[in-house]
């Protein structure tokens, strides 16, 4: 989208959308009113004609994907996130699963020889598996496929394991690091404000010690990613609070890769009775994400959870990528009502998938260093 166009459509809009219509393409940073005002009155088709004018200045048309695979230790989980259609409690372990080290290894050595560049390790929390265990867990995979990026475990899985071996964020980061971690995923960020955290994931580890571990992931000199549950009961005050909070920690460090705004699924889970937003609103939140956060460099929608046309349509409004073809191994979403119930793409499907938006696909790792583009 040309910057005429969009000057165009900006003087159509009421006077406070076109100072921030003007403050977007003058590069200026938007303030937390701007982030607001952008939500309650902005049209989607304003909104989103802004992200993609900014999308297509920083990565032209460029859609960047990876190869992965998943690995879930556990659904196993001593915490009671409300929202959660994936955890088994505890107290109720024998309807869960539970990995051994030989299945997780079977599982890394089903992709030697394989083109996946990266395996993400994320699951429940259970009491047994501490730091020790994954730190030898990481060995392995590395002994193993030396090539292979490891991006391993939320926020909310370091804290539990680095409390109960009585570390710092910064020792048991090192500790990790030492043994092969590579970078850490953005799952467990929900909503930062303590207002909604106490109501739908109140036991878990709270904002500020998200961003410590964050923090501490990126003075080790490794990157992460960060996520935002939305379309639940929070409102839109919240969600800016929540992307300020990631603003200004990347401004400190520099190490967020990404962000990724989860759309809420109600299926088999405490909050069934809290209808799922519209593709529209979510749409808007991509579109607002992508002006609000200017430092960071990329925006993903995860295409499991939002399905194959609603992800294409994404690339419209300010997504700039997809994740990765992943096979069927990641249970998490479709426990939740999301629309793919067995999430795998070829690389092939995903080039198609992209292509058919007129946009271009780029085979990316994990640190957007560009591999292929088609
Ligand atoms: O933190 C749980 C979310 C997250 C539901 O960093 C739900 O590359 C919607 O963070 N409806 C974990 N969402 C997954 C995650 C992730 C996924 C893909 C890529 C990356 C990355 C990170 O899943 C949790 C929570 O926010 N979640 N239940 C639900 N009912
Ligand atoms: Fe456990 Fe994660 Fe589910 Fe919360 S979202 S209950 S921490 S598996």
């Amino acid at each position: 989208m040309s910057k005429a166009s969009v000057e165009a459509l900006i003087q159509y809009q009421p006077q406070s959308l076109q100072q921030i219509g003007h403050k977007v393409l003058n590069e200026t940073r938007l303030s937390d009113k701007d982030g607001l005002a952008l939500f309650e009155q902005g049209s989607l088709a304003y909104v989103g004609a802004l992200a993609n004018y900014v999308r297509e200045n920083r990565h032209g048309d460029k859609t960047y994907f990876n190869r992965n695979f998943h690995i879930e230790p556990t659904n196993v989980c001593v915490f009671t996130c409300q929202f959660c259609s994936y955890s088994r409690l505890y107290a109720h372990r024998e309807e869960g699963w539970e990995l051994s080290m030989d299945d997780m290894m079977n599982i890394v050595k089903k992709y030697d020889n394989r083109p996946e560049t990266e395996v993400h390790i994320v699951g429940g929390v259970h009491p047994k598996m501490n730091l020790s265990y994954f730190a030898e867990l990481l060995s392995k995979i590395r002994q193993h496929r030396p090539d292979l990026h490891i991006k391993g475990f939320t926020a909310v899985e370091l804290d539990y394991m680095f409390r109960k071996a009585k570390v710092s964020a910064d020792e048991g980061v090192q500790i990790l690091h030492e043994a092969g971690l590579d970078s850490i995923p953005g799952g467990g960020a929900e909503i930062f404000h303590p207002e909604i955290r106490k109501q739908i994931c109140e036991d878990k580890v709270d904002a500020e010690g998200w961003l410590r571990i964050h923090e501490a992931v990126h003075n080790a000199g490794m990157h992460s990613n960060a996520t935002m549950l939305f379309g639940h009961i929070e409102n839109y005050s919240h969600r800016i609070d929540h992307m300020r909070q990631l603003r200004e920690l990347q401004d400190k460090t520099g190490g967020f890769n990404t962000f990724i705004p989860l759309k809420f699924r109600n299926k088999g889970n405490d909050m069934s009775h809290v209808a799922e937003t519209s593709v529209a609103e979510d749409l808007k939140v991509y579109a607002v994400a992508r002006l609000y956060l200017d430092n960071f460099p990329h925006i993903k929608a995860y295409w499991p959870m939002l399905g194959r046309k609603n992800a294409q349509l994404s690339l419209a409004f300010g997504v700039d990528d997809i994740d990765g073809t992943i096979d069927d191994s990641t249970k998490i979403y479709s426990m939740a009502g999301a629309e793919e119930q067995s999430p795998a793409m070829s690389t092939e499907e995903i080039v198609m998938l992209i292509k058919q938006v007129g946009r271009e696909p780029v085979e990316r790792d994990t640190l957007y260093n560009v591999l292929q583009e088609y």
